[in-house]
């Protein structure tokens, strides 16, 4: 099988096993296991935070952040196609009572400076208070599209002229670093909390980690208690992640040229359409037009008889991601087999 569905599908590499098998590990919830203590801290080191905090998931990352920053009843702003008002399953709400402001997502995944501060509430006994701005970078329901470090310095700015904080959801903030060839602690300068993922493109089995300031990351470290997420000597798995950030980052940008390339293939098939912009780095977003009479669902299942599989999109698109599992070969036949779907 081909595996575009997403970068999640990621088996952990030879140096990986090899170091989770000789992790040297301890109880992490007394923070006595040193392999986990060196992944926080090399992960802080690398956002330029204080300190980092081992987590299982993204999703749980993103929960740990907005429940460490906001009490409930109070607001968290965010663009109306971010994954954590989209994909989370409504954590932030069912499990902390925080309330979901959205405001329009543009096609970069950038929120216009406008519609921002308009969201802010100001004070006034009938509204709840605006706590949180949450960005997503690289953004996944806009494409895989990055955010420049001037707009995510516009919204620090707007943050602290409110008394607000910024998290934010860089579960894909390396591809972002690579696509911009910046260091990604330009990327997150001045943003309370981030937590980016060692499980997607960067090919760890498991976890992300959540950073910021030493006390954030001390309150933090509660609430995953809290949510039962306080681990043992899951050093095994930090060992993996260890190896993800020194050896997986650069590698992203082969990632990038895969998906480049899958798009120009993608071109010249009958009744798809390469959406505007895509792709900016390891996702190619595609529709089928309104030509060819079969749902998108109808076609990813031919795909997947012929050994390719696709994620879906909104309306009649798919969405096709590259990793380190995909080679050049694979490009060439997933567009070979599409070129066969697509004529019949
Ligand atoms: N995204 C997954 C699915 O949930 C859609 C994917 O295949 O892309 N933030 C962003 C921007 C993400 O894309 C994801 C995962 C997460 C957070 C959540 O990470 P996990 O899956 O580790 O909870």
């Amino acid at each position: 099988m081909i595996d575009l569905r997403s970068d999640t599908v990621t088996q952990p590499t030879d140096e990986m096993r090899h170091a989770m098998a000789l992790a040297d590990v301890g109880d992490d919830v007394y923070g006595e296991d040193p392999t986990i203590n060196y992944l926080e801290e090399l992960s802080a080191d690398r956002m330029g935070k204080e300190a980092g905090l081992f987590i299982p998931s993204g999703t749980m990352g993103n929960l740990i952040a907005f429940l460490t920053h906001c009490q409930r009843g109070e607001e968290a702003i965010m663009g109306d196609q971010a994954h954590t008002f989209y994909y989370e399953v409504g954590g932030v709400s069912a499990l902390g009572g925080i309330m979901v402001h959205t405001v329009p997502n543009q096609a970069d995944g950038t929120i216009r400076i406008s519609d921002l501060k308009n969201a802010i509430r100001m004070e006034d006994v009938h509204f709840p208070t605006t706590r949180l701005i949450a960005l997503e970078n690289t953004h996944n329901r806009c494409g895989g599209v990055v955010l420049e470090p001037e707009f995510i310095q516009q919204v620090v700015k707007i943050s602290q002229d409110n008394d607000l904080f910024v998290h934010m959801d860089g579960a894909r903030i390396f591809n972002a670093a690579i696509k911009l060839g910046l260091p990604v602690q330009n990327l997150v300068d001045g943003v309370d909390s981030i937590t980016f993922c060692l499980s997607k493109g960067l090919g760890a089995p498991v976890g992300s980690v959540l950073c910021g300031t030493q006390d954030f990351i001390h309150r933090a470290r509660r609430i995953r208690k809290q949510l039962g997420g306080g681990m043992r000597q899951a050093g095994i798995l930090a060992a993996a992640g260890i190896v993800a950030l020194e050896t997986m980052v650069d590698r992203l940008e082969e990632d990038h040229q895969r998906a480049f390339l899958l798009a120009d293939k993608l071109r010249d098939i009958p009744h798809l359409h390469v959406r505007e912009n895509s792709p900016q780095t390891n996702m190619v977003f595609i529709d089928l037009d309104d030509c060819d009479t079969r749902t998108n669902i109808q076609v990813i299942e031919e795909l997947k008889i012929m050994g390719v599989l696709i994620g879906t999109s909104k309306n009649r698109g798919f969405r096709l991601v590259t990793h380190y599992g995909i080679s050049d070969d694979d490009i060439v036949k997933v567009s070979e087999i599409f070129m066969k779907i697509m004529s019949n």
